[in-house]
This record gives C-alpha cells, structure tokens and sequence, in this order.
C-alpha cells in the first residue's frame, strides 16, 4: 500500500512537470512568436521608414534638381532678354522670291460708293503678282496711280475673318533670319493711304501652316513723303521658309516692295 502511494504521489509529480513544462513551452513560445511579428514589423517599419527617407530624398533631389533646371532657364531667359537684337546680314533673301498675299481690294467704283465687291476687278493691282519681290520700290514723289503699287484694304472678307491683311514670301528653303524690311505707301500720298494707325507684324513659318510672330512696329507715317520704310528686327534668330507680312490698319494698305535679311 505504501508503494502504491509513492508511485501515485510520483506519477502526479511528473504529472505535473509535464503541465508546467507545456506551461513554460506556451509562455516562451508566445513571446518569441510576438517577437518575430515585432522584428517583421520594425523591419517593415524600417523599410517604410527608409523607403520614405528615400522617397524624400530623390523628391528634394529632384526639387533641387527642377529648381536648378528653372534657375538655369530663368538665367537664359534673362540673358537673352539683354540680348541685343541678331545682326541682319546685306543680302536681301526674299530678292524674286514668289509669294501670296491675301486678296487685293477690289471696288465697284464711285457709282456704287467704292464698296467691296468680289466680281469688280482689283483697284490698285499687283503688276504681273511678282511686284513685292522685284527690287522696284516707290520713291518719295510716287503717285497712288503708279503701277509700283499693289493696294489693301481692311473692308475685305479676309481681313474680317483674320484681322489683317498679308503678303506671305516662299524663301525656297529654311533659313537663320533676323530682319524684315516693308515699303509702304505713307500719307502724303492721299486719299486716306497711309501707315498712321498702322501695325506691321511678322510672323515665321517652316511648313506654311503654323506661323509665329516674330516682331512687330508701328511704322512712322510721313505726311512730307509718299513711302515709309518699316523695318521690322526679329527679336532672336528666326529659322523659317515662309515670312509673312501683316498689315493692321482700318483703311487702304500700299506696298510696293518686301525684303527678308538673314541672321550673321
Ligand atoms: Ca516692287
């Protein structure tokens, strides 16, 4: 009976090392679990943490960067805001160079209060259409009947539709320009001619599609002389084919000559 309690009382004891070591098994392997959660976390953490500092690090690289960039540009800008204009060369590129114009006015005359009318023919024609770039340029004691002239005038369907009329020179190739000079008729020729409240505008094109402007003036009108020559200095080089005169101007518009000047 005595052994029978000892081996009862030792059975319960192993018992019992049992369940506290399943206890200690549990309790160590908890934390250990919780640990490597922590260690995955802190590692994702640390991977978030540098992957931001990273984030944040190539986004100030790249700020500095942009704002390197934008200083750069800002810095060309101004510099080449201070630019003096290009300087043209002496050879007039535009010199028999074929050309378009938007259409010439066209009047029914006194009797009908010299109204446009696209069925009467051209008031004041361009000779032969080669007039602008044949080299002949009206004097100072011209007539507005002389031949030498070609006339527009802002009462056209054309002009309303676009705000000026244009004289358009096929250069044959693209090329470096820097200047555009325009003969035009001033008001001592009569008759409401002129460039008083006159706006000439260039603009530039290499496929004679999308054109850009390129330099403005207002030509100074001379009542003493029938011509005024405008030059027109394009604010940087110009690489274009296609040069387009714009003439603004509420009244008659006389040309008798174009020049384009290449950049040296
Ligand atoms: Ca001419």
């Amino acid at each position: 009976m005595k052994k029978l309690s000892l081996m009862l009382a030792f059975v319960l004891v192993f018992a019992l090392v049992l369940v506290a070591c399943g206890d200690e098994t549990e309790t160590s392997s908890t934390p250990a679990t919780e640990s490597s959660v922590a260690a995955t976390e802190s590692s994702e953490a640390a991977t978030e943490e540098s992957s931001e500092a990273a984030t944040e690090e190539s986004s100030e690289a790249a700020t500095e960067e942009s704002s390197e960039a934008a200083t750069e540009e800002s810095s060309e800008a101004s510099t080449e805001e201070s630019t003096e204009p290009p300087v043209a060369g002496t050879d007039n590129l535009a010199a028999g160079k074929s050309y378009t114009s938007t259409p010439l006015f066209r009047a029914g005359g006194a009797e009908v209060g010299w109204g446009w009318d696209e069925n009467a023919p051209v008031a004041y024609p361009d000779e032969e259409d080669k007039s602008m770039t044949d080299g002949v340029i009206a004097a100072a004691d011209t007539v507005y009947t002389d031949a030498i002239w070609a006339g527009w005038n802002h009462n056209t369907p054309a002009y309303a539709e676009t705000g000026y009329s244009a004289i358009t020179v096929d250069l044959g190739e693209v090329k470096d320009l820097a200047k555009a000079v325009m003969h035009l008729g001033s008001s001592g020729l009569g008759s409401g001619i002129g460039a008083g409240n006159m706006v000439v505008e260039v603009a530039v094109s290499t496929d004679g599609e999308t054109f850009e402007t390129v330099g403005a003036v207002v030509p100074e009108d001379d009542a003493a002389s029938c011509v005024v020559e405008t030059v027109i200095e394009f604010e940087a080089v110009a690489s274009a084919q296609y040069v387009q005169f714009r003439m603004i101007r509420g009244g008659w518009m006389f040309v008798s000559e174009v020049e384009v000047y290449g950049a040296e």
